[in-house]
């Protein structure tokens, strides 16, 4: 991966679904000391592109199938080397799940990963999560931010009830989705706090959520 700054090579190997290839070059990249989240992102451009050739009927239901079981692989040889570097100086909690009618969960897991390197504690709840199920673990763990990820049109009217009954059993901290199609206008349609298309950039936004709820928790009362 010579180009540019050296992702090329691979989204076009994960666009062309070409595993072997798109592998090989992660390893190397890895050897080389290409930073991972580089590689993670390459991987997001790649696996939106297959998404753009499925929508366009170049590919069908197995090349999304295809795409993400290539960046499921990327993602093994890549876990390591990002643990490898974890900084475990804040200590967070974050009730994460995909919404209801909704399966996909590789970014998730990439969330998951960057957030248990900062020192979070995640309490995943998996993929096709129901409301009542969000609001049940959220009462139980009483979290510091709620995640909820969604990649899907018809997942925004779900966060959008998920939301809702969060806030009506009494759930007031941060909520935060994330998904490769979101944007503001559909933050504010789900009634969310916060919205991103980046784990990294989630990642950030969590670790500010909670230094500022440990700082409220510890200052001192005006007199
Ligand atoms: C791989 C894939 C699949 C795989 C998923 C495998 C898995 N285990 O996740 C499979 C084959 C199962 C699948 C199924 C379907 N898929 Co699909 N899929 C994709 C594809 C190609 C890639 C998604 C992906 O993993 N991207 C890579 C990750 C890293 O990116 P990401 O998810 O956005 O996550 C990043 C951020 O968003 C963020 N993040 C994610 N979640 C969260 C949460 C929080 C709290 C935070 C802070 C951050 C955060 O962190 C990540 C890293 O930065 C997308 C194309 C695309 N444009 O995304 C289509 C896509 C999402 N799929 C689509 C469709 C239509 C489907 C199906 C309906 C197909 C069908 N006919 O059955 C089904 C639906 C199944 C269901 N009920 O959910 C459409 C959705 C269209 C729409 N507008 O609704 C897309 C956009 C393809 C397209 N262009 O048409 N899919």
């Amino acid at each position: 991966m010579k180009n540019g700054n050296g992702q090329t090579e691979l989204i076009r190997a994960i666009a062309d679904l070409e595993e072997d290839v798109a592998l090989d070059l992660v390893r190397h990249s890895l050897a080389d000391g290409v930073a991972p989240l580089h590689l993670v992102e390459a991987c997001q451009e790649g696996l939106r592109q297959v998404g753009e050739r499925y929508e366009s009927q170049e590919y069908y239901l197995a090349g999304l199938i295809m795409g993400g079981e290539i960046f499921r692989q990327v993602m093994d040889l890549i876990g390591p080397v990002v643990t490898a570097h974890a900084s475990l100086d804040i200590s967070g909690h974050i009730v994460l799940g995909t919404v209801q009618g909704d399966i996909h969960d590789l970014g998730k897991m990439i969330l998951e990963m960057l957030l248990n390197c900062n020192g979070f504690t995640v309490h995943d709840l998996g993929v096709d999560v129901s409301a009542d199920t969000f609001v049940a673990r959220v009462q139980e763990m009483a979290p510091d931010v709620v995640g909820l990820s969604g990649l899907l049109t018809s997942s925004y009217d779900t966060m959008r009830d998920t939301v809702a009954r969060l806030r009506a059993g009494g759930y007031a901290g941060p909520i935060v989705i994330g998904g490769g199609q979101l944007s503001e206008e559909v933050c504010q349609y789900v009634g969310a706090d916060y919205w991103t298309t980046d784990a990294v950039a989630g990642v950030t936004l969590c670790r500010r959520l909670v230094e500022e709820a440990h700082r409220d928790q510890t200052a001192p009362v005006a007199e």
